[in-house]
């Protein structure tokens, strides 16, 4: 990407958004074509196109969407499905048409199968049925993933696609009820810990496996194939190592110092059982992300919760 390009970074308000613009300003790119959800709804087709044509961006990352955890993704079925493709629709044809040289899409690791062999290796998309709790979110995202191959296939658009596993990191989302897990325990074990409670509840069995990368490695990776990487298909961006819920539980209770028990609500799902990325095909390619989950964690509770 050229220093001088004009970057659309689509939801740089949001986690993932956000810590893209931050490496981008950081690299030194200045030209940015930036709206707000309020100053414009990605869901809206017309003003989608009229956004492109006005503003003509070189470059984008569609980083924008409808995410949530689990209870959320269970809930909100409609919305996740609706909102999702929608705002992938409108971005991804209309960057096409208004001559977009290159186009970043961002998915999911819950595009796999539920049952699927781990670690996750990227033909093993669409070979099984999904996660039942997640299944709108990621049908949005595999219609997204075959739109961008679609569009490079028949018009030759240059359109990637990224699938990054769990993520945490500035800017996450803390809400109780529609928060990922690592947010979520990391508040519940802190207001335990300032309001003296005997115990943090857990959702599930605390048995399923998940893998995290901080935000700040995914922005990077982002970059590191805007650069590089030109091919139909995707590549997973992970660290390649998990943990248990409950190891993870055990993880934040002793970074925020909390000193009590650990309850399940096994009234609430588990989801996938385990959703280890393999991330030998980026690794070939000469990225691997640099923060530890032990050392992200500690610098997330520091900054939202000590900050
Ligand atoms: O992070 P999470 O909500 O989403 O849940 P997924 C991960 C695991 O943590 C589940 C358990 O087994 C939860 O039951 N868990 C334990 C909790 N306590 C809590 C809690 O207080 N809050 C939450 N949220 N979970 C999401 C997909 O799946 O992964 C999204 O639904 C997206 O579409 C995202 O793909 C990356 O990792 O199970």
């Amino acid at each position: 990407m050229e220093k001088e390009a004009l970057i659309y970074v689509a939801g740089h308000r949001g986690m993932v958004g956000s810590a893209i613009l931050r490496r981008l300003r950081a690299e030194g790119f200045q030209r940015f074509a930036l709206r707000t959800s309020r100053e414009l709804d990605l869901r809206r087709q017309r003003d989608v196109e009229a956004f492109f044509e006005t503003e003509r961006p070189d470059y984008v990352f569609l980083s924008a969407a409808k995410v949530g955890g689990i209870l959320a993704n269970n809930t909100y079925r409609a919305e996740f499905l609706y909102d999702n493709l929608q705002i992938q629709t409108n971005v991804i044809h209309s960057a096409w048409q208004s001559g977009v040289k290159k186009l970043l899409f961002l998915g999911s690791s819950c595009i796999y199968p539920k049952m699927a062999p781990q670690p996750l290796r990227e033909e093993y998309l669409l070979t099984g049925l999904l996660e039942p709790t997640n299944e709108p979110y990621a049908i949005a995202k595999i219609a997204g993933i075959k739109m961008c191959d679609a569009y490079r296939s028949q018009y030759g658009f240059n359109a990637i696609s990224v699938m990054p596993t769990n993520l945490y990191g500035p800017h996450d989302n803390y809400d109780p009820a529609t928060s990922h897990v690592l947010p979520a325990l990391l508040r519940k074990f802190h207001e335990a810990k300032m309001a003296g409670d005997r115990a943090v509840t857990l959702w599930g069995t605390g048995t399923p496996l998940r893998e995290f990368l901080h935000v700040d490695d995914l922005a990077d990776a982002c970059l590191f194939l805007m650069e590089r990487w030109n091919e139909p298909g995707f590549l997973n961006v992970g660290t390649g190592t998990d943990l248990s819920i409950r190891d993870l539980a055990f993880l934040i209770r002793d970074i925020t110092g909390f000193r009590g028990e650990i309850v399940h609500d096994t009234s609430k799902p588990d989801g996938t059982p385990r959703k280890l990325m393999d991330v030998s095909r980026l690794h070939a390619l000469g990225w691997h992300h640099r923060i530890g989950l032990e050392e992200g964690i500690r610098r997330v509770y520091a900054e939202h919760f000590q900050g």
